[in-house]
């Protein structure tokens, strides 16, 4: 029996493969296929703790519900570090482009979420900023301002306290060309700044334009002689990241400009410029085309910042390599001087020409998005590369990515579907698969099975967590089972709704040829005793490996032979086949493979356990 499952299995991998090897599948969740990984860990032991988050998009404005190759990759999602999926929140946001993705611990006690949901394709929905429970609940969501375009992608800082958040605002505006030497000439012109908006009631708190305090001259990227493309005019300084001090100032990157400003919170004047035409530093380095300014600590006089240094864009390369960079400003100095403190280059050698992001994670690492592909990489301090990974798929990218610790409780139940096939008496299987969209420290699973709806629950079996999906085979049929997740401490987090088993329609045109048409349901109660004596060997066999398991396997067989009792041989095997197939499914789910060239895949052909009717919390009776 063991054997022809395997077998099974193993074709249906193959058969995944040669298909859509960069997405993964899920029986629970059938819908959603997230992105898988290709990871690599230099040194393990030295990684922070924490899970990734990213946002995937195919296309960086919002893209025709026809154009995209299959539902749910798009959206926010967090990882493990080993590329486990632990929440696709791309049915919550129903497949919109998502930016900004990351855990917030600056609200209150508790962990939360914000990101930036793109207007949708036709435009019904606005784009907005919005923060989330950690149950995956809106707490919070604002808007656009008004005589704007549409909420800004690029940022959605929210401010200690959660009362307000800072956001990019991009507007278009005629500006007269006299800086340029074009007096009197009036061009139309997207300008940009920020405005720090009310959570509550997203009213813009503080706000600031270029077109109100730079020259039209600090920009590289217009011509006089060019007119404006498109309705919302020339995009002159490209806005992309902002954060404030404790002091109440403001500092805000500018791609078209290669120039990080410092804004007065007291009336919005240029405090100082680094970088660009009109520096007001003596630099000890260059940068270029750079992304997500922060404050790392500033004191008022004395910062150090992080900033991603592109050092090149898609029309020029100033630079052979990006490269993240802490650089210390002190502007009582006179001159005031920049002194760069650590630089952290892409380790494959190449240039991020679009996006990115820098992050310092609390134990002194440095964790880089540098977009393209879901490129991302962890420093420790000192420089050396402890991980590089990127999404299997290359039809994908993520604007910033994020490594943060995060608990997350999902309010929704577990999801658990059922189904039960054999082709005689002796060899009918009930296969659970269970998981739980969003929740963190779910160490394994207990599985229940009741004689009918409302009766008491029987325990007929647990599995240690490794994967998004957990699977555990049972012998017999067990017509109605749910499952309950339990945390490591040995607590239960949460239990789903008991589900029926979905049973075949017709046994006999399923391959049954048992001395009856159909098996029947068993009672689990009857078998609950018997099962005590395999539970042991299971729980201590699922870190083995696979010859361990077969070892085992065999010695248990000795035992239960000495005491004549095939039913319980029955349920080891049975939570041995578990435990292998599950250790099996993890096997093959973490060899890092290169991707294949990508193709489109009829439905039909994709992934078989897709194909058979599956249920949900939904539908359950
Ligand atoms: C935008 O305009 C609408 C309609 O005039 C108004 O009700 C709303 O308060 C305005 N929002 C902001 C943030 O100014
Ligand atoms: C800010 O930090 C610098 C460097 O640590 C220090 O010299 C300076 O006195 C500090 N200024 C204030 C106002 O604390
Ligand atoms: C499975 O259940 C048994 C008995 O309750 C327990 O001792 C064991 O730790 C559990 N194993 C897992 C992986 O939770
Ligand atoms: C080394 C190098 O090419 N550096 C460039 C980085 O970008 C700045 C601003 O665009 C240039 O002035 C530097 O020459």
């Amino acid at each position: 029996m063991i054997w022809c499952l395997f077998a099974l299995l193993f074709s249906q991998f193959t058969f995944a493969q040669r298909h859509d090897e960069d997405l993964m599948s899920f029986v629970t969740l059938p819908e959603v296929r997230a992105l898988k990984w290709e990871i690599t860990h230099h040194d393990r032991d030295r990684a922070a703790p924490g899970y990734w988050f990213v946002a995937p998009y195919g296309m960086i404005d919002p893209e025709s519900p026809t154009r995209k190759y299959l539902q749910y990759q798009v959206g926010p999602y967090i990882y493990d570090q080993d590329g486990v999926l632990i929440w696709a929140g791309s049915p919550m946001f129903d497949n919109r482009n998502t930016f900004d993705f990351k855990a917030v611990h600056n609200i209150d006690d508790k962990p939360h979420l914000s990101l930036i949901a793109q207007r949708t394709f036709d435009e019904t929905v606005p784009g907005s900023g919005l923060i989330l429970s950690q149950h995956y609940e809106v707490e919070s969501e604002v808007f656009k301002l008004n005589d704007t375009w549409e909420f800004n992608v690029h940022e959605f800082k929210v401010m200690d306290g959660g009362k307000t958040a800072l956001a990019c605002v991009y507007q278009s505006k005629m500006l007269d060309m006299a800086d340029v030497g074009r007096p009197g000439e009036q061009k139309l012109f997207l300008t940009g700044g920020f405005a720090e908006l009310d959570l509550a009631t997203g009213a813009p708190l503080f706000e600031w334009d270029s077109s109100d305090h730079l020259g039209l001259h600090e920009t590289d990227r217009f011509h006089t002689w060019e007119e404006p493309m498109g309705q919302w005019g020339f995009d002159s300084v490209h806005m992309n990241a902002v954060d404030k001090n404790e002091a109440g100032d403001y500092i805000i990157s500018m791609r078209f400009t290669d120039t990080i400003y410092m804004i007065s919170g007291v009336d919005g004047r240029v405090m100082w410029r680094l970088g660009g035409r009109e520096t007001n530093f003596v630099q000890d380095f260059v940068f270029s085309k750079q992304h997500d300014v922060k404050f790392v600590s500033s004191n008022g006089t004395h910062h150090i910042i992080s900033f991603l240094n592109n050092a090149s864009d898609e029309i020029t390369t100033d630079e052979i390599i990006s490269s993240a960079l802490f650089v210390e400003l002190d502007t009582t100095a006179n001159p005031m001087t920049a002194r760069l403190i650590a630089r952290y280059n892409r380790p494959d050698g190449q240039l991020s020409r679009l996006r990115g992001n820098t992050q310092l994670l609390p134990n002194g690492n440095v964790f880089v998005g540098w977009s393209q592909s879901g490129y991302q990489s962890e420093f420790s301090p000192e420089g050396k590369v402890l991980m590089t990974a990127r999404f299997a798929s290359d039809r994908f990218s993520t604007y910033r990515a994020y490594k943060y610790e995060f608990t997350g409780r999902p309010r929704a139940p577990p999801d658990l579907v059922a189904s039960v096939s054999g082709t005689t008496e002796d060899d009918v299987t009930t296969i659970v698969h269970v998981s739980w969209n969003g929740a963190t420290d779910v160490a394994a699973w207990n599985f229940y099975a009741q004689a009918y709806d409302g009766g008491a629950p029987v325990l007929i079996g647990n599995v240690s967590k490794t994967d998004f999906e957990t699977m555990f085979i049972a012998h017999g049929f067990l017509d109605w089972v749910s499952a309950a997740a339990v945390d490591h401490q040995g607590n239960v987090m949460g239990t789903s709704a008991v589900h029926r088993t979905k049973a075949p329609d017709n046994w006999e045109a399923a391959g049954f040829v048992g001395s009856s048409k159909a098996p029947s349901p068993i009672n689990p109660s009857s078998l609950y005793k018997e099962a005590q004596a395999g539970e042991d060997h299971s729980s201590a066999l699922s870190n083995g490996d696979t010859k361990d398991l077969l070892a085992a396997l065999s010695q248990a067989y000795q035992v239960v032979r000495g005491l004549g009792n095939l039913l319980i041989f029955i349920l080891v095997v049975s939570s041995f086949a578990g435990v292998l197939l599950g250790a099996f499914w993890v096997l093959r789910r973490r060899r890092i493979q290169r991707s294949q060239p990508y193709r489109h895949v009829p439905s039909e052909e994709s992934f078989p356990m897709e194909e058979t009717p599956l249920r949900n919390n939904a539908s359950s009776d």
